[in-house]
């Protein structure tokens, strides 16, 4: 077996695969060459249908691209066609020879490395001795039809924290691609100690036009997630933690979105289009109401966020959603999600999981009902697209958000009389606002819109940027509310806009009291 000292380099870890559905009539040695030319660190050599003469034959000339360019070539399953042509180690699954075995017959130095899908399996992984894991499914992929389980990023997250005593070198693998990669890093990274060390794809380089090209693409993707996507905190700034000096930033964001005057992409339900465009003009961002997913691409090169509010959600706009959310991603640009009526019917409940899986969100904000539907499990389930009665206590509710934030690594926040804040790290309880919000339609939503465009301008602190948008929104309603004139919903909503406009423009003439007594 061949020596390798050095450690093993996960960075972009390439598979191969001989269908037709994925190599096509390409030529897999010219894609493996070009591969590791764009930046492959590792190679696996895996066909689950060519007879052992043909692997070994295969394999030897593999062998001989990698060796030359000094990166690893593991074979799948075969422990056999391995030692024959002196390959670097093997990848095996769980039904595959037991990892024991394996390392007797191909001796210390081999990289064995091992499938998991659970923590049981990462863990005997470990203790057998393995070199590194794939761990997986993350996403359903027609490569790999017969996968146990797709495990989503949570699955592999959970997977990376419970290695808690030992650190086994990782991958991900299933479905990843150049479009979802920087955020299956971001949301698999729990912690330095608890994240991937790369990722692995077949289709995404193997079926790719270029290899080489897309190889390099995912490697600059792989290497620059870490810093550059979506982290809740910019590394140069400071999770300010006492709620007393978080309020008093607030006015100073206020002025910067005034100021910033941000786009405030609304892929928004029928009921609320013209109520959140308002709300969008009265805060300061600029509103554009287009669910058509086609236009993201273009939309989102500017300063501005993404609203995906799926009210009334259609199979038709799902597709939208997901192809704007994209778009969004790509641009590092802020999406944030209401999940209205999540639990309400099947097919909300499907669209969740769907756009769940298809993106990342930077905020997800909805009420006790929708935000349990999002968490998952047996408590989500909902009437109509109000929450009903409360079934949790103000701690369970404050876990909620804060172990889905940590799960979804990004900002929660659950709206109610009393709206839950969290990104997993500091948790926040707000009081603010007024019962007549309750007897309007769009208020939540409008608050969507308001938070989407103050995350776009704050990007050093996005839980900060949330609590600006909801402190401007909320206590503008409480101050109109308070009003002589205001007699009700009806003339609520025309002083509320006055007092969202108002609070703007105290903030940009250097005004900062309005908010000193939130609670
Ligand atoms: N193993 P693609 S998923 C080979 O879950 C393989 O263990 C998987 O292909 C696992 O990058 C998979 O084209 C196929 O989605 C991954
Ligand atoms: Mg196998």
């Amino acid at each position: 077996l061949a020596q390798f000292d050095m450690p093993i380099d996960l960075t972009l870890y390439l598979v191969t695969d001989s269908t037709p559905n994925v190599l096509g009539d390409g030529d897999l040695l010219h894609i493996v060459e070009e591969a590791v030319n764009g930046g492959v660190s590792i190679v696996q050599y895996r066909d689950k249908h060519a007879e052992t003469g043909e692997l070994i034959s295969m394999a030897t000339k593999l062998h001989q691209v990698t060796q030359r360019m000094a990166v690893p070539l593991l074979i799948n399953d075969r422990v056999d066609v391995a030692l024959a042509v002196g390959a670097e180690g093997v990848h095996l699954g769980q039904d595959d020879m037991p990892i024991a075995t394996a390392r007797k017959i191909l001796g210390k130095d081999a990289i064995i490395g091992i499938t998991a899908t659970s923590i049981e399996e990462a863990q005997a992984a470990h203790k057998g001795g393995a070199d590194y894991l794939g761990v997986g499914t993350v996403f359903a992929t027609p490569t790999k039809e017969d996968t146990k389980s797709i495990i989503g990023t949570a699955g592999i997250a959970a997977i990376l924290q419970a290695m808690e005593d030992f650190k086994l070198p990782s991958v991900a693998i299933g479905g990843i691609n150049a479009s979802n990669v920087q955020r299956v890093l971001h949301q698999t990274s729990i912690s330095a100690r608890h994240s991937l060390d790369g990722v692995a794809v077949v289709s995404a380089i193997v079926a790719a036009k270029d290899p080489r090209k897309a190889a390099s693409e995912l490697k600059y993707l792989v290497q620059n997630a870490a810093t550059k996507i979506y982290p809740a905190i910019l590394p140069n700034a400071v999770a300010v933690k006492d709620t007393a000096a978080l309020i008093q930033r607030v006015p100073n964001i206020v002025k910067k979105h005034g100021e910033t005057n941000p786009l405030c992409h609304n892929m928004t339900n029928l009921v609320v289009q013209n109520f959140a465009a308002n709300v969008c003009l009265a805060t300061g961002s600029s509103p554009i109401m287009s669910n058509n997913g086609n236009e993201a691409p273009e939309l989102a090169k500017f300063r501005g966020a993404l609203v995906i509010n799926m009210g009334t959600v259609t199979s038709d706009s799902l597709s939208n959603y997901l192809i704007a959310m994209k778009a969004y991603n790509a641009a590092l640009n802020p999406v944030l999600f209401d999940p209205v009526g999540g639990g309400a019917t099947t097919i909300r409940k499907d669209a969740v999981k769907n756009l769940m899986a298809g993106g990342f969100f930077d905020v997800i904000k909805g009420n006790e009902g929708e935000i349990k539907t999002v968490f998952g499990g047996p408590d989500a389930k909902q009437r109509g697209v109000d929450s009903g009665p409360s079934t949790s206590t103000t701690q369970e509710k404050a876990k909620l958000v804060t172990e889905l934030a940590r799960r979804e690594r990004n900002i929660i926040l659950m709206t109610g009389s009393m709206d839950f804040l969290s990104d997993g790290d500091r948790t926040l309880t707000i009081s603010n606002g007024t019962p007549l919000l309750g007897q309007i339609t769009g208020s939540g939503c409008a608050l969507g819109s308001t938070i989407a465009s103050y995350v776009a301008i704050h990007r050093e602190d996005k839980f900060l940027a949330v609590l600006a948008a909801i402190l401007h929104y909320e206590i503008a309603a409480e101050r109109a509310s308070a009003q002589k004139t205001v007699r009700g919903p009806g003339t609520f909503v025309s002083a509320f806009m006055d007092e969202l406009s108002l609070i703007r423009q105290e903030s940009m003439n250097g005004k900062d009291d309005w908010c000193s007594g939130a609670a």
